[in-house]
């Protein structure tokens, strides 16, 4: 009998998965959830055909050239940030993310970091928490009007066009975005949204959320030129990947009143989270859950698994990563 291919699962995951993937596989995981070196992950990728791995875990040449066996990543995200796409297509590996199964949750937990933090939630249950609510004052934590509120979308792909429907349709805001390719009319239509400049975005939005795929191009694309041009009453939410936004230059401008409040769900040295950023009241911070619901992310996990099925099966991919220059 021949020898069934070896699959990596790099993090705990949901018993479904590790059932699905064990009638094809031999399976090896990572019960413990423990969190490999680099050095620990080529260890135990030795051998192995597939990887199930999350944008935790850089899948770069090194790895790529000490794990020669290696034939396929599926990344269990929509962003793939982690993967080195030239390394990969130079040693004929391919790769899958998980677009679509997770938009809807994202995109709700999107509008849920924004109300937070424009109207001061944290803030206000940590200060109730703390014994210093006495009384009732008509200026306790003002916070930023969300209804009828310019948002600005950087990063118009499945999320941001989620997230424009809510904020559009169930808050009746003005919805502007900008995108390196305006949508077509209809897909504008649908979300209500205008393509304007990025320096337009900038200085228009009552908002601004950044839900755009992390690349080496845009790399701080957030920094403090850009941050001088937004507005000092307005709010800055971050679902992408930290490395958009320059967190030293934005925890200045939160501290110096360039800017009224932000919302993070991603961090540059996640999950190390820059200690300025930690003493600011003025901010939301989440540890990267803007996908975590029950559903979402067995939904993500169960997608990469059919992904390593259907390339062990067939050859072919369900959801192959698109190069962001594409
Ligand atoms: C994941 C994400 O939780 O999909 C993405 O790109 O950032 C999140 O949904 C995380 O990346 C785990 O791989």
């Amino acid at each position: 009998k021949q020898q069934r291919p070896g699959v990596l699962l790099t993090r705990r995951l949901f018993p479904e998965v590790l059932q699905r993937l064990s009638a094809h596989f031999e399976v090896r995981d990572n019960p413990d959830d423990a969190v490999w070196t680099p050095a620990e992950l080529i260890e135990r990728l030795q051998g192995q055909w597939g990887v199930l791995a999350t944008q935790g875990e850089r899948i770069d040449a090194t790895v790529l050239a000490a794990c020669p066996q290696l034939r396929v990543v599926a990344n269990m995200a929509v962003g793939f940030n982690n993967l080195d796409l030239e390394a990969l297509a130079r040693h004929g590996v391919q790769a899958s993310n998980t677009p679509d199964v997770l938009t809807e949750s994202t995109a709700d937990f999107g509008m849920a970091l924004l109300l937070a933090t424009a109207r001061r939630i944290s803030e206000g249950e940590h200060y109730l928490r703390a014994g210093r609510w006495h009384k009732w004052s008509a200026d306790l934590l003002l916070g930023a009007e969300v209804h009828h509120s310019t948002l600005g979308i950087l990063g118009m792909g499945r999320i941001g066009q989620a997230i424009a429907r809510r904020a559009a349709h169930g808050f009746a805001m003005q919805v502007l975005y900008h995108n390196r390719n305006p949508l077509d009319a209809a897909t504008e239509r649908a979300c209500a949204a205008r393509y304007v400049s990025k320096a337009e975005l900038l200085r228009q939005a009552d908002h601004l959320l950044l839900v755009l795929p992390y690349t080496s191009a845009n790399h701080h694309t957030i920094a403090a030129a850009e941050l001088a041009q937004m507005k000092p009453s307005a709010t800055l939410v971050n679902l992408a990947r930290g490395g958009i936004v320059d967190e030293r230059a934005l925890a200045h401008a939160l501290r110096s009143g360039q800017l009224a409040a932000a919302g993070l769900d991603v961090f540059e040295g996640e999950p190390q989270v820059r200690p300025e950023l930690l003493e600011l009241p003025n901010v939301v911070l989440t540890p990267h859950i803007a996908s975590s619901t029950r559903g979402t992310r067995l939904g993500m996990a169960l997608l990469a698994a059919d992904n390593l099925i259907a390339y062990h099966q067939r050859g072919q991919l369900l959801t192959p990563v698109k190069h962001p220059a594409a």
